[in-house]
């Protein structure tokens, strides 16, 4: 084969010498920069700096391409390998070949599986009631602050029957719970902020930020200790949320218990992936409903009305299902994963060497007009409606990663934000508070910037009901 070095990929123009592409470096919305680029340089481009080659697959065909379990892996790259500092072997950022990783996704699975929605229900429904009381008695929204305190409030009740005191009638935050919050918020920005850094500020800042990173995972550590410590010393016994899975259950597979250690790992996984990608969710779901009213009005009325939101109806709101994967196909809150080659590979005729690494631009791809169509860029969730996307699908859709590491809790934020979404939208009419375009801002996920909304109590008269087959 003369397949073509990666050398040879298209990069930006304007390309330095010894500093490489450092002009097209974008540090505020990098992801966001590359899915221009990849409509300006093609499918598969390259950004050089500082004789670093990153390669990015933002076109549809050669990102599926990349999903083959067989020829492709997930690699610890980007702000994954910067979060072992703070997670460990927690399922995220533990090593495929880490005998933990094994251990904890056998005995997390059932805790994850469609059925254990049904026991979290309740926690998650406690958590909406709280939330739109909260609108009813005060309609002018700080949609950031409340995601963040709605999608916590669920891991920490539904995860680990905690309440977190974020929302409802608590008397405000647990102990340490803002301090353990402020940490957390540092240290995401910090692992995102590496994400695409210009290599060498990266060491610099790291010499500078680590007394202040060490002091914030220290309270991450100690926050999620005293919950693990409350619940051990209270007994475990009949408590069926993760927690408990975690800490009773042996693996089926080695008949091992997860050290208490590695229990912290994933208690504090769980609270920063759990909520941070959701949040991202709900306030995408949030600011279309608002500025396309209409469109919240046609779901109110046909698929909403008067249906009690048991767990039955929930898994059954099928046009609520499409908008949130409008949403994700859209704005994907992970917006790309890094890919290894596990032997010699060709994409779009470069040859890519075993044991290379490449970044898999979920953005663009599932933005790709090639395969979604001209109207790529515009929000349109019928498109989920009609089809069923499956794996041979040629319209790039993973939103939730690929193959064994691809999300573990992800029919748990589909189930929360299905049932957070339903209950704001039954009741209230939503509108920005101001117009103001959707901008979106990259730390370790791809999450709005925080706008306001005003909430009334829904007007629109509701359809006649209609007796079978609701569409
Ligand atoms: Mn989640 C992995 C997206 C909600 C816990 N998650 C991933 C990956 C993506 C992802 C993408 C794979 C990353 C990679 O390959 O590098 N996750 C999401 C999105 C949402 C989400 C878009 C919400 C919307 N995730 C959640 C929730 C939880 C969770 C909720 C837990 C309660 N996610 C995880 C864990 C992993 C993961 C744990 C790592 C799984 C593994 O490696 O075994």
């Amino acid at each position: 084969m003369n397949a073509l070095p990666l050398s040879a990929l298209p990069h930006p123009p304007g390309r330095l010498p010894v500093l490489g592409d450092v002009r097209s470096v974008d540090r505020r919305r990098p992801t966001q920069h590359e899915t221009e680029l990849t409509r300006e340089l093609g499918p598969i481009f390259q950004r050089e700096l500082l004789g670093n080659r990153l390669v990015v697959v933002g076109g549809a065909d050669l990102a599926r391409q990349t999903l083959d379990e067989e020829s492709w892996g997930r690699v610890l790259v980007g702000p994954l390998a910067q979060l072992r500092a703070v997670a460990g072997a927690g399922l995220f950022t533990a090593r495929t070949r880490d005998p933990l990783w094994g251990q904890a996704r056998r005995i997390l699975t059932p805790g994850f599986a469609q059925a254990a929605m049904r026991v979290y229900h309740d926690a998650m429904a406690s958590v909406a009631d709280d939330l739109t009381q909260k609108w009813t008695e005060s309609p002018v929204i700080d949609v950031h602050r409340d995601m963040t305190a709605a999608t916590l409030e669920v891991i920490g009740r539904a995860g680990f029957s905690r309440r977190m005191g974020l929302l409802g009638s608590d008397d405000g935050a647990a102990d340490g719970t803002g301090e353990f919050l402020d940490a957390l918020g540092r240290i995401l920005l910090w692992a995102g902020e590496s994400t695409n850094d210009v290599p060498m500020l990266g060491p610099i800042r790291e010499v500078l930020g680590s007394r202040r990173r060490n002091a914030d995972i220290a309270t991450g550590r100690r926050f999620v200790s005293s919950i693990i410590e409350t619940r051990v010393r209270e007994g475990a016994r009949g408590r069926n949320d993760l927690l408990g899975l975690m800490l009773e259950t042996a693996d089926p597979e080695t008949g091992e218990r997860l050290p208490l250690r590695n229990v912290t790992d994933q208690v504090l996984t769980f609270l920063a992936a759990g909520h941070e990608t959701t949040a991202a969710l709900m306030e995408v779901a949030l600011y279309y409903l608002a500025a396309e009213p209409e469109v919240a009005d046609r779901i109110a009325t046909t698929e909403l009305d008067g249906t009690a939101l048991t767990y039955e109806n929930v898994v059954r709101l099928r046009q609520i299902r499409a908008y949130l994967n409008e949403c994700l196909r859209l704005w994907p809150p992970a917006p790309g994963f890094f890919r290894l080659a596990r032997t010699d590979q060709v994409l779009d005729g470069y040859h890519v060497p075993a044991g290379r690494a490449v970044f898999v631009l979920a953005l663009a791809a599932q933005r790709d007009p090639a395969v979604w169509g001209p109207d790529a860029d515009l929000f349109r969730a019928d498109r989920f409606l009609g089809e069923r996307l499956t794996a041979s699908s040629r319209k790039f859709f993973a939103p939730w990663g690929t193959g064994p590491r691809s999300c573990i809790g992800r029919q748990f934020a589909i189930h929360e934000s299905s049932l957070l979404l339903a209950s704001v939208l039954s009741r209230f009419d939503l509108r920005l508070e101001k117009p103001t375009d959707l901008v979106m801002r990259e730390r370790a996920t791809l999450r709005p910037e925080p706008f306001t909304l005003v909430a009334s109590p829904r007007t629109t008269v509701p359809a006649a009901p209609v007796a079978s087959g609701r569409s």
